[in-house]
Formats: C-alpha cells, structure tokens, sequence
C-alpha cells in the first residue's frame, strides 16, 4: 500500500515532509517527489504548482509513474460558504471545475460531453476523516468544492460560483485531481483550510494565513494517515 499526498504549493506539504520518518527526492517531469516514509507506510509526496494543469500532471505521475493505491490532497482554499472561517478545515463531497464553460451549446457549467458536473470523492476515506476529527474533537465540515484557474478575489465572481455550484469552498486544483482519479479508479479525499474568504481582502488574507492554515490541514491529515497505517498494518499481517 503506498500513499500519494499532494498539495499544490510548497507551504502545503513542508509540514508533511518535516514530520515524514525518512525520505528520499525523485526527479521526474520537472517536478520533484519524495519518497519515503510515515509510521511505516510508504508515502510519496509532492506539490504541484498552482493550477488544474499542473495539479493534472503531478496527480497522474503519483498514480501512474509512483503507483500509488490511494490520493490524499491537503491544501488550503478560499471560503464560499460564511461559515466558513479562517483555518477552518473543509472535506470536499464532491467537486467541479467553476470555469469550465460550454453553456452557449446548452449543457450546465462544469460539464463537457462524456464527463460530469461533479465528481464525488472516497466515501471511506471521508468516514475516516469524521472519525478522526471526533477522536481529536477537531470539527471538520463537508462540503463541495470548486475549483478554476483563477485566483477569486471578489464578490461576483464568488456569488457566481455559490450560486452556479453550491459550493463551500473554491481553489484552483481540486476537481482537476479528482478527474485523474476518478478515470484511474484511485480513492482520493481533498482537504483544505480555510486561508480567505474569496473577497475583496483575499490578496491579503491569503498571504497572512497560508502557511497557518496549510499547517492546519497538513497536520489532520497526518492524522488520517496515521489511522491508516494501523488500518494496514492490521490488514497486512493477517
Ligand atoms: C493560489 C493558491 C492555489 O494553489 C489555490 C492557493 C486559497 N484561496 C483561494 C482563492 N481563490 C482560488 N484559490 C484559492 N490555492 C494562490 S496564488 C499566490 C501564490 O503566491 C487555494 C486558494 N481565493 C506565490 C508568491 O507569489
């Protein structure tokens, strides 16, 4: 069992990799991936730079060149939803790219021919993640996330993308993930902190919280992986 955990920027997964047994950098495709270990289970993690291109190529190489069995992304994201606050943790259900845009041929936002709006993520892997935040008492919301190649600092545009895809939460790399694995059959789970609420003071909000709350997230997911490996180890001796 080897786990890919993937963030976008390099703020997302330093706190993954400080915490990681040992590891070893891979260089591949322009990008570096680092192998190693986390209580005994092999992870390979990398970021990818910002954006669904980037996101695309950095997922697909995790699961196609490092042939990992499962996908877990940890990041933070603007807030759609205000609930939402500032370091909050959000689990993407499900996910759709807010900029795909065919609707002059009739068909809905985020949607092209032969794919779907939404894509839903890892029911266990969510299970698990609930699970975690009760035994920690860390609350965690559920919700649905878009994602686009734009960084949104304004009200119009997030109140189009509330409105168009009830979305909670937005960021850039989300949807394109979970499109390579969703073609690949890959379990993949998106967390993010909240860094920004996707408005007018989001250039500066973003540039205070980012590495807070990528730390936020990075950390529950550790967590998660953490019950994972007793959940494999458990699996691998029997
Ligand atoms: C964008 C990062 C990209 O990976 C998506 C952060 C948080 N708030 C967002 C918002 N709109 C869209 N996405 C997000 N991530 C930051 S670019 C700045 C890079 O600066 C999620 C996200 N409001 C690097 C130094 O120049």
């Amino acid at each position: 069992m080897k786990i890919a955990i993937m963030g976008a920027m390099p703020e997302e997964i330093t706190p993954i990799l400080e915490r990681l047994d040992s590891y070893e950098s891979i260089q591949y495709a322009k990008n570096n991936y680092y192998k190693g270990s986390f209580q005994g289970v092999e992870v390979v993690v990398a970021y990818s730079k910002i954006g669904k291109v980037f996101s695309t190529l950095t997922a697909a190489t995790l699961l196609q060149v490092f042939a990992c069995d499962i996908l877990l992304f940890t990041g933070v994201a603007g807030a759609v939803n205000p609930e939402l606050k500032i370091g909050d943790l959000i689990v993407a259900s499900k996910l759709s790219q807010h900029d795909l845009d065919i609707t002059i041929f009739g068909h809905p936002h985020g949607y092209v021919p032969e794919g779907s709006v939404y894509i839903e993520s890892d029911k266990d892997l969510r299970a698990l993640a609930k699970q975690v935040a009760k035994e920690l008492d860390i609350p965690i919301k559920e919700g649905i996330i878009a994602t686009g190649d734009q960084f949104i600092a304004c009200e119009d545009k997030k109140c189009f993308i509330q409105d168009t895809f009830e979305a909670d939460a937005l960021e850039m790399e989300g949807a394109s993930v979970a499109t390579v694995c969703d073609a690949l059959g890959v379990p993949f789970f998106i967390l993010r902190s909240i860094s920004d609420a996707a408005d007018m003071d989001a250039g500066f909000n973003f540039e205070e919280f980012v590495e807070s709350s990528a730390k936020i997230s990075a950390e529950f997911l550790l967590e998660m992986v953490a019950k994972l490996a007793i959940l494999i180890g458990n699996h691998e001796k029997r």
